[in-house]
């Protein structure tokens, strides 16, 4: 491709005549021009004026080993030249996506052991919704359907995966949701706990949302509650540690399945290969995608527990469901190298033992102060800066999600990417972050947090 012979006016020109971007306003975008990525290495994007960026966002939560990594180019080349795609349908298989589900059963917990895959988290969230229905129909109760989501929640994009998300917007634009889905309120103390709740009390009473929820519903119609074990686009929500105990023995009291969203905090983003392991979670489905293979290929992995399999394989007849794509051969070869990356330079680990914590005392000594600073957050490689007029109030600034965008921008133009959601900062680094690479964040984000500050300030004197 030559796309050095363009300018970047032309690049936009195009841009703007052919191609419909996610999640974006479309006239807002022809006015503005495209932001044009052309290039990143190890940490860093760039663009095609040569500006140099910080990933804090490791691409959208995806790219944890970094980027230019020769490993995983290799290994798709490789498996491009001798299998470049054949399925798994009709009694074949071929060996990476054999071999990568004996991988992935032997980092996920214990009671969860084979895989189903797509190529996105949304398709594999639809898998997830199909299969929980499917089991209990198997079980001679196919009236127990219903979900239990929170409002909120993201868990993809299409029809199956916004029903199952709590995302107000995207409901609006629905024009007809799955049935059968309820959202209930989310574990997020910052806007929701009320006047001297503690952090434990809140993590029980949202916990508690759920059990009315399948109370009202009547447990023998509720097939399963699915969560997100930290909401990440609805704005790195970390539960109170009271939470998601709590959740595990409300499903198991009334039969309820536990489906787990892990796109985003699977492959070592809390420090463990998990969140499931890092709550202490069994889950009957885990959904994961995005850093199976640090993005540098589509592919998500539906993880299912023992319960549901035996269930499958024992009563299931065929279950009619596989896209083309599921289990491609490059895709999981590159995951494989993606998985081998991870365990040899000891990613996870290093989430958990330096990182992590390093990240975590620095958004607490650095950012926590800063007048626009209500509260920061994180948890393992993942954080949250909550921007506010008033850090003793709460309050925000008019209109909503106005000023995290004016913070998103400075911090861009400042060499930082950072991803503004509502009132809300959130960051996803990739996991090859050193202690060097986040005192270099600090230093950036502080400094769009002053000009943001001063911008606000003038706009509301
Ligand atoms: N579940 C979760 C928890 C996600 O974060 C999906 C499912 C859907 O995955 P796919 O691969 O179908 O996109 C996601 C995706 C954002 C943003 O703005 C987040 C996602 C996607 C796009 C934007 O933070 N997460």
């Amino acid at each position: 491709m030559t796309y050095q012979n363009y300018s970047l006016a032309q690049l936009q020109h195009i841009d703007a005549a052919h191609h419909l971007h996610p999640f974006t306003d479309h006239r807002d975008l022809r006015d503005a021009g495209a932001r044009m990525i052309t290039r990143a290495e190890g940490p860093f994007i760039y663009d095609s004026e040569g500006n140099e960026i910080l990933d804090g966002m490791a691409g959208l939560w995806c790219v944890n080993v970094g980027y230019g990594r020769n490993e995983l180019a290799e290994a798709a080349y490789r498996q491009m030249k001798e299998l470049p795609y054949y399925n798994s349908f009709f009694r074949c298989s071929t060996p990476t996506p054999v071999l990568l589900s004996q991988r992935l059963a032997e980092i996920a917990p214990a009671n969860v052991n084979q895989v189903f895959y797509g190529s996105s988290g949304s398709e594999s969230n639809d898998t997830a919704l199909r299969l929980v229905r499917h089991f209990w129909a198997l079980q001679g109760k196919p009236q127990k359907n219903r979900i239990i989501s929170r409002k909120t929640a993201y868990h993809g994009s299409t029809i199956a995966g916004a029903s199952l998300g709590g995302m107000q917007g995207m409901h609006d634009q629905l024009y007809g949701a799955v049935p059968n889905i309820v959202h209930v309120m989310q574990p997020y103390a910052y806007e929701l706990a009320l006047p001297g709740e503690s952090d434990h009390d809140f993590g029980l009473r949202a916990a508690k949302a759920v059990e009315d929820a399948i109370l009202e519903a009547g447990a023998e119609n509720v097939a399963a509650f699915i969560g997100e074990p930290v909401m990440g686009a609805g704005g790195v929500r970390i539960p109170p540690a009271s939470y998601w105990p709590e959740i595990q023995r409300i499903c198991r009291k009334h039969d309820v399945l536990l489906m787990l969203d892990e796109v985003i905090t699977g492959y070592g983003r809390t420090g463990e290969w998990f969140a499931a392991q890092t709550f202490g979670l069994e889950p009957d489905t885990m959904t994961t995608a995005k850093a199976l293979t640090s993005g540098y290929q589509p592919l998500s992995a539906l993880l299912v527990g023992d319960r549901i399999a035996a269930t499958l394989v024992e009563k299931g007849g065929e279950f009619y469901h596989g896209y083309t794509y599921s289990g491609h051969p490059v895709a999981c070869a590159v995951a494989l190298a993606n998985l081998d990356i991870i365990e040899k330079e000891g990613l996870v680990e290093r989430v958990k033992t330096d990182t992590g914590p390093y990240f975590a005392k620095a958004l607490q000594e650095r950012i926590a102060g800063h007048p626009l600073v209500g509260e920061v957050r994180s948890i393992g490689l993942m954080g949250a800066i909550e921007i506010v007029s008033d850090k003793a109030t709460k309050a925000r600034f008019e209109p909503a999600g106005d000023a995290a965008v004016v913070v998103r921008d400075h911090a861009i133009a400042n060499g930082m990417m950072l991803r503004a959601t509502g009132d809300t900062m959130i960051m996803s680094p990739p996991l090859i972050w050193t202690r060097a690479t986040i005192d270099m964040a600090c230093e950036r984000i502080l400094k769009a947090l002053d000009l943001a500050h001063a911008d606000l300030t003038k706009k509301a004197a």
